[in-house]
């Protein structure tokens, strides 16, 4: 057996600095595809510059009508984010600096601003072993995907047999079924599912044939879909309907927990696309609430993404042994906000969460993410272990290695049973 150590005031911060770095991270969802996607799985500079983080700060740096922001080729998008949020002034936001993290840690000279000689050395990768350097430079063992069998992409990819990578995971999207019922029956329908727009037995039995028949296609860890701060439950519109009819039904047969992410309100502004989605008001923790306490067999992974709603939702996780809380999610994903709520959630919870998800669209992000969320946990857990040792507590860096593994995917894990 490894020797332990006994760890002191003096060399607890660099031990906790140790082991946070160093600890392999589950990361339990992103926008991320396995390389047998194809095109789907994005890397590489043009799209970090484009991700839609940074799409939403250029239009307001540059006074282009958006459509014709959307008419230019990807790469003369990114030449004019990296113009206008790189050289025309710092880059000091939080997804501008997450570019320049990844890039030097790439190994790119970030000081001489030369996009050009970037684009250049990534020419020479291949996403497969592109995949291999990220995940090794950023110490993520896994990372689950957002599958939707909706996708015209997706769909051919998964209706072929092809060598899974172990190091991606499924996760079975829904959000068509349940946020656009109306709109998405008749493809449903198309696809060879008897249903009608009514929740009668017969298309609660046809929707759960289709969740049977992917969740043997894709193998998910979980049910997952995206709701607006409206959601309620319990609620007899269609989505609330499908909830109870289906979607916790089948998650209690297949033994996987249903994931909601909660508070977007779509398309706030439609000329940005995918950067025009809001937050605009707090969503209901008494939905989750009423949610886990209805259906103590069923699990529930839930992230906000009002500020307001997080102190709320941590002590809901205290009273719901079958609700797991994880990330700062999109707009929460700054520094400043991270810190806060890593804090209370360990105050709140211990160890009993998944303080964090990269939600990457891009490969490389997971190097930026991970790194900028690693020093805020260390930062946290200094103060957290300090006042344990101060209160006279031993602690051992066995101890804080099994802690921190916790924390970075060994809690979802466990939850996932
Ligand atoms: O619904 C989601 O999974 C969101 O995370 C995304 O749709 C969103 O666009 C995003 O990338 C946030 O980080
Ligand atoms: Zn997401």
């Amino acid at each position: 057996m490894k020797k332990q150590t006994v760890i002191t005031k003096g060399t607890l911060p660099a031990t906790i600095r140790r082991i946070v770095e160093t600890t392999p991270v589950y990361d339990i969802h992103t926008h991320l595809y396995d390389p047998a996607f194809g095109p789907l799985l994005l890397w590489g500079v043009d799209e970090l510059l484009t991700y839609h983080y940074l799409v939403a700060e250029v239009l307001r740096a540059d006074a282009i009508p958006y459509d014709d922001f959307w008419k230019l080729p990807k790469t003369q998008q990114a030449d004019l984010v990296w113009q206008r949020l790189f050289i025309e002034k710092t880059p000091i936001s939080e997804a501008c600096r997450g570019v320049i993290t990844c890039l030097n840690a790439l190994g790119f000279d970030v000081k001489k601003r030369d996009l050009a000689a970037v684009r250049k050395e990534l020419k020479r990768w291949t996403p497969e072993r592109f995949v291999t350097r990220v995940f090794d430079t950023a110490r993520v063992r896994r990372a689950v995907m957002t599958n939707n069998p909706f996708d015209a992409l997706e769909q051919p990819v998964w209706k072929k047999t092809f060598a899974r990578d172990e190091r991606f995971r499924a996760a079975l999207r829904i959000d068509e079924i349940l946020m656009g019922w109306q709109a998405n029956a008749p493809k449903l329908r198309e696809f060879g599912y008897d249903v009608q727009a009514e929740i009668n037995d017969k298309t609660a039995s046809e929707v759960r044939r289709f969740l049977a028949d992917w969740t043997k296609r894709m193998n998910p860890l979980y049910c997952a879909v995206s709701l607006t701060p409206d959601f309620a439950f319990p609620d007899n519109s269609s989505c609330g309907q499908l909830i109870e009819r289906c979607i916790l039904p089948h998650c209690r047969e297949h033994g996987i927990p249903f994931a909601l992410m909660i508070g977007v309100t779509r398309q706030v502004n439609p000329a940005l696309r995918l950067a025009g989605d809001g937050v605009v008001k707090p969503s209901s923790v008494e939905a989750v609430a009423n949610l886990c306490a209805k259906y103590p067999d069923n699990k529930f992974l839930v992230t906000m993404l009002s500020r307001e709603n997080q102190h709320s939702l941590c002590i809901a996780a205290r009273k719901f042994r079958n609700l797991h809380i994880f990330g700062c999610w999109w707009f929460l994903n700054n520094p400043s906000l991270i810190e806060e709520m890593t804090r209370m959630r360990i105050e709140t919870l211990g160890l009993s969460v998944t303080p964090q998800h990269s939600d990457c669209r891009i490969l490389d992000q997971l190097i930026y993410k991970w790194d900028h969320f690693r020093k805020i946990l260390t930062r946290v857990l200094t103060d957290k272990y300090g006042d344990l040792l101060t209160a006279g507590w031993k602690l051992t860096d066995a101890e804080i290695e099994r802690d921190v593994k916790l924390l970075l995917g060994g809690e979802f894990e466990r939850f996932l049973g």
